[in-house]
């Protein structure tokens, strides 16, 4: 991050090196990072931590986190104006996690949708990681002292309570932590399953089910040739009652900054097969130059490497102020 006189305002957020990124996680979070890099002090954060609270292949969690990191960079994040690190590389996380656990009711926990669905999709791991899962969020945020947060929209329930537990905080030791604030687009915050389309696109559902930010311009256009739509014909913005046609909607809506009435009405008297034409074209082109910029990265091991390093050493050193400051106000012994 660049020093610069006047003190800009800080915005962290987070994605999980789960899988392959979605055009999902790019049109609700990823290219809003990228805006918001100038106007901002920003951290961006490779969550491997919340990863493992579904079981995760090591070669392949230790493989995605470098493939994040160049994901960030392709997408057009400037490793020297933004912290992108691994979540992991900073004990301050987990250690703020502890004591903000302290802070955090079982009732308050038990009413995240997210744990509820996460716990309903791996019945046979249901851990305590999973439970607390928005805890550790709240202290990736309340760490970094920061202003805006910006994810999609399944995000805000977290958000809300890491809003909450901070104010619990100040309440009793005083301002310690500045209350974020949710950045949540208007389109685009919540991409659906091409297959499901009631169901939120995840990275950790099957294939077909999604769009990866790398899949070849080929593959797009089968995936999205494929996506469930509704039998009227109709071309209309309507979330409820057309679910997938809408999300096709929002995708180009989202990828080529046009207002979704505009686009409808671009598309007035063509059929499915035309949407489904402009939704893949709108794709390819959004995803070409990441896809480019992302070879040329990911070749280079090295340098991926020492980003995530001196990053996340920049990272440690912010951290590690306010936890300092945390464990003073609580009460725990000085260090001599
Ligand atoms: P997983 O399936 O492993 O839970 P995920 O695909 O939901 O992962 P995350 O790493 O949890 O992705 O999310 C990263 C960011 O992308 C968050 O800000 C989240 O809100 C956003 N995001 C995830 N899926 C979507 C989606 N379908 N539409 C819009 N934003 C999304
Ligand atoms: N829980 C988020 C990822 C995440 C995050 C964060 C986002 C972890 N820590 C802090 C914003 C700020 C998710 O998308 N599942």
């Amino acid at each position: 991050m660049e020093q610069t006189a006047e003190k800009k305002q800080v915005i962290f957020s987070g994605i999980q090196p789960s899988g392959t990124l979605t055009i999902g996680n790019y049109i609700g979070a990823l290219r809003n990072f990228v805006t918001l890099q100038h106007d901002y002090d920003c951290i961006y954060c490779i969550v491997d931590e919340h990863a493992i609270t579904v079981r995760q292949n090591p070669a392949d969690l230790r493989r995605r986190c470098l493939e994040l990191a160049a994901i960030y960079i392709a997408s057009g994040l400037d490793p020297k104006q933004n912290l992108i690190y691994c979540q992991s590389h900073v004990s301050a996380h987990a250690e703020l996690a502890w004591i903000l656990g302290c802070f955090t009711y079982m009732g308050e926990l038990n009413r995240m949708t997210q744990f509820k669905a996460k716990s309903a999709a791996h019945e046979d791991n249901i851990n305590a990681g999973l439970f607390t899962y928005p805890v550790l969020m709240a202290a990736d945020i309340l760490l970094y002292q920061t202003n805006l947060v910006p994810v999609g929209v399944d995000q805000k329930q977290h958000l809300e309570l890491c809003r909450d537990i901070a104010q619990r905080f100040n309440a009793v030791y005083g301002n310690v932590f500045t209350i974020p604030e949710g950045y949540i687009p208007k389109v685009g915050a919540k991409i659906m399953s091409l297959q499901e389309p009631g169901k939120k696109m995840s990275k950790s559902d099957p294939e077909d089910t999604y769009i990866a930010l790398l899949d070849s311009p080929d593959v797009i256009r089968k995936k999205i040739r494929r996506a469930v739509t509704d039998s009227d014909g109709e071309i209309r913005f309507d979330p409820e009652n057309k679910p997938g046609v809408s999300n096709l909607l929002s995708m180009i809506s989202a990828l080529t900054g046009t207002p979704v009435n505009q686009v409808v009405s671009d598309l007035q008297g063509v059929g499915y097969g035309e949407l489904k034409n402009r939704t893949t074209e709108a794709v390819v082109t959004a995803l070409e130059p990441l896809q480019r910029e992302y070879q040329r990265l990911i070749a280079d091991k090295a340098y991926l490497q020492s980003v995530i390093d001196e990053n996340g050493q920049k990272a440690s050193a912010l951290a590690t102020r306010t936890l300092r400051k945390v464990q003073k106000k609580i009460g725990f012994a000085p260090r001599g």
